[in-house]
């Protein structure tokens, strides 16, 4: 397995090409929104879902990857425009390492240049097809689900497991397996075969999305480009909290003292992430998203051998890899 770095730059070219083409497609004749846009776009982010749409193309069997830019910018254009709204909803001032377009433009540039990027990623889907376009646009609605399920869950202590993987598939994991079911099928892949990108990618969307979590707990705002604790700041539950609660009463409900506690944020949460320490939270999270990542392989070895695949292979793997070095 490559390490980060090292499969980034094997796809550097791609990225490139993404990068430039995402400038090229938000360009507009007002120039306010013409330079908040490629603000946005200019502070870079991971570019996961785009690079898994354009080898989830290849997998199709066509080999190029050159026909599916507009399709993996289309995504990226979609996700951002989530994240956009996502900080206005959180009254976040950092993202991607800098400061959020909410923060800097205010709410009302912040939403109409969420809208610009949604609608100009469903202009590029629909030189796709109707079918196409469907499947993003499907990934896009369960995103808007996921936010609201987990929006009326803030500070549910009493959440279950169970509503947390459903919040997360539809926050994440759908809107990857949208992004690799629609390339398949843009590829002209088989049902089956874009089923299987579906299925694959939906468990790494999980597996992504749980790393995240602890990430949230456990990472480096240098390396993560936003604040840590984020999500308890936000009174988000997430697995590691929910495994912790589920076993408090054994510890005489110590954790839900110091989670409802009134104590400084600095102190509180230094606490909070050595009692998930202890209680094995960080340990069973870890291994949950490191089940998925495997289920995710198992999925992309059902579709036979492609040019993509051990490079799609190898980003199920960083996905957890990303979390390992923080423990
Ligand atoms: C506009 C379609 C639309 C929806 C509005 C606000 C909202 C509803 C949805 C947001 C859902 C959300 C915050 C999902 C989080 C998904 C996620 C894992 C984000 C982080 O993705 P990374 O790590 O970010 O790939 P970068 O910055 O690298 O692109």
């Amino acid at each position: 397995m490559k390490d980060i770095r090292e499969w980034e730059l094997s796809l550097a070219d791609k990225i490139f090409i993404i990068n430039n083409r995402l400038i090229e497609v938000v360009s507009s004749v007002e120039p306010h929104l013409d330079s908040m846009a490629k603000y946005t776009i200019e502070a870079g982010g991971k570019r996961v879902r785009p690079i898994l749409t354009l080898l989830s193309y290849s997998v199709a069997g066509n080999g190029g990857y050159e026909d599916a830019i507009d399709l993996a910018v289309s995504n990226e254009l979609v996700h951002t425009a989530s994240l956009i709204h996502d900080d206005v909803m959180d009254k976040s001032d950092l993202r991607r390492g800098r400061e959020t377009l909410f923060h800097k433009y205010g709410i009302y540039n912040a939403i109409v240049v969420g809208d610009y990027l949604f609608t100009k990623g469903f202009e590029l889907a629909s030189q796709y097809g109707q079918e196409v376009a469907k499947v993003l646009a499907w990934g896009a609605s369960k995103l808007a689900e996921g936010q609201v399920r987990e929006y009326f869950n803030m500070g549910n202590l009493e959440m279950s497991e169970d509503t947390y993987i459903r919040i997360i598939s539809d926050k994440t994991a759908n809107f990857f397996a949208a992004c690799a079911k629609a390339a398949a099928m843009a590829g002209g892949a088989s049902k089956e075969i874009q089923q299987d990108m579906h299925n694959f990618a939906y468990q790494m969307g999980l597996a992504f999305q749980i790393t995240d979590d602890i990430l949230d707990i456990v990472g480096d705002q240098s390396e993560t480009g936003k604040p840590i604790f984020n999500d308890l700041k936000q009174s988000t539950i997430t697995l590691p909290i929910i495994y912790a609660l589920a076993r408090d009463g054994e510890r005489g409900g110590e954790f839900r003292k110091i989670l409802t506690s009134n104590i400084p944020a600095e102190e509180r949460n230094k606490r909070i992430k050595e009692a998930l320490a202890n209680t094995g939270a960080l340990d069973y999270s870890f291994e949950r998203a490191k089940y998925h990542s495997e289920k995710s392989i198992e999925y992309l070895g059902k579709t036979g051998k492609s040019p993509s695949l051990d490079t799609l292979m190898d980003l199920s793997l960083l996905v957890i890899d990303r979390v390992s070095s923080a423990f």
